[in-house]
């Protein structure tokens, strides 16, 4: 017993000890500044449709039950240290003992577990490519070491194909058929709903809905490479009029006339078909293949998926400098080409914005 004493008594004057204290005060700010993340484009706290929602609830579900758990375990910890007057007999023991791993150890999880399942199996269900009367837009994500290539099979007057950039209607659910190029990544737009691998060799489907016209933040959740932290998408959710329209100018036959119809960038498309074509696909100019297709990069939001933002002569910082930019990312260096020849390219890739 006085054994015991003297070990709390430790535990207390440990507890009061100033490098304590200063500890607990770093830690408190740290986790104050950690809670700074829960706020932005990115943040499943902050949903923007159904899927989305499941999530949080099941979230603060979790963070509750654990809050519980904590307190329960932390009770129990100090009890521990309660000096005990009466001795028990070892059968006594043996009962209690019994008691807390059938109580604890069996009956306690199966009670959490199935809690759990309760809240979410539904969720999951919603986010099933289930059958329904009107089907819904489908949208093909294909990962690659370290972009996306983006595909609308469903669009009127022939399939369009663009990257680093995903556009959807905006009230009505979407299906997302996912897979990977070459290693497996994952699908997540944290305001939109659950993440879903990207597995080479398998499409999975996964179904999400934006509420409003709104612009979400997308990552790469699934380590893939060096390049995976620069694996950023850029969403936009459009009401269904401006969706339609935004595909039907990103149709070939509109995106072959845009890039060769002006005869100042002849220079640049020489240049083009020199350097870029053989990975690079423009319309009506090249069929690349290796690369994320071209035709309407002036029109997107940013660079090698989220490094820079597109802004005049993006595109040319872009290719002098994209390995500091993106360390090991797949386009080799343009260190051989003249940096007047990448500006002609820079401003003829601009200029191909639907
Ligand atoms: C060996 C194949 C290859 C060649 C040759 C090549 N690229 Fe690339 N390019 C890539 C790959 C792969 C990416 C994606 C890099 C990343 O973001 O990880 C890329 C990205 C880009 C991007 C950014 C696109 C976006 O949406 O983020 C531009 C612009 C670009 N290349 C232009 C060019 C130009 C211009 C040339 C010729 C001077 C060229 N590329 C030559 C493979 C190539
Ligand atoms: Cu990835």
């Amino acid at each position: 017993m006085r054994e015991r004493n003297s070990e709390i008594s430790i535990m207390i004057s440990y507890l009061s000890s100033r490098w304590f204290r200063r500890i607990a005060c770093l830690l408190g700010t740290l986790l104050l500044l950690s809670l700074a993340g829960c706020a932005g484009d990115r943040s499943i706290l902050d949903p923007a449709g159904p899927a989305a929602r499941d999530v949080r609830l099941i979230w603060w579900v979790m963070l509750g039950f654990a809050t519980v758990v904590l307190i329960v375990v932390t009770a129990l910890w100090l009890y521990a240290f309660k000096p005990r007057s009466v001795l028990r007999t070892p059968a006594q023991e043996r009962r209690i003992a019994r008691r807390w791993i059938v109580g604890g150890g069996i009956m306690l999880p199966v009670a959490t577990i199935t809690a759990l399942l309760l809240f979410g199996v539904p969720a999951g269900q919603r986010m099933l490519t289930l059958p329904m009367g009107e089907p819904p837009e489908v949208i093909e994500v294909i990962g690659h070491q370290w972009w996306w290539e983006v595909r609308y099979p469903g669009a009127e007057g022939g399939e369009v194909v663009t990257a680093n950039q995903l556009v959807m209607p905006a009230g009505e659910p979407v299906d997302f058929h996912v897979s990977g190029a070459d290693v497996i990544h994952a699908f997540w737009v944290p305001r939109l709903g659950g993440k879903i691998d990207m597995l080479p060799g398998r499409v999975n489907k996964i179904r999400l809905q934006a509420d409003e016209p709104a612009v979400f933040g997308a990552q790469c959740a699934e380590l893939c490479g060096v390049g995976h932290a620069h694996m950023q998408l850029h969403v936009e959710a459009l009401p269904r009029s401006e969706f339609e329209a935004w595909l039907t100018a990103r149709q070939e036959s509109a995106l072959s006339e845009l890039s060769v119809a002006d005869a100042t960038y002849d220079d640049a498309r020489d240049a083009f078909m020199t350097h870029c074509a053989r990975c690079h696909q423009v319309a009506g100019v090249s069929q690349g293949g290796i690369g994320p297709t071209l035709s309407d990069v002036g029109g997107r939001a940013t660079l090698g998926a989220g490094v820079i933002a597109m802004e005049e002569g993006a595109v040319s910082h872009w290719l002098q400098h994209h390995q500091t930019l993106k360390p090991g990312n797949k386009m080799p260096t343009h260190s051989d080409i003249e940096t007047d020849t990448l500006d002609a390219l820079g401003a003829w890739l601009e200029a191909l914005s639907p």
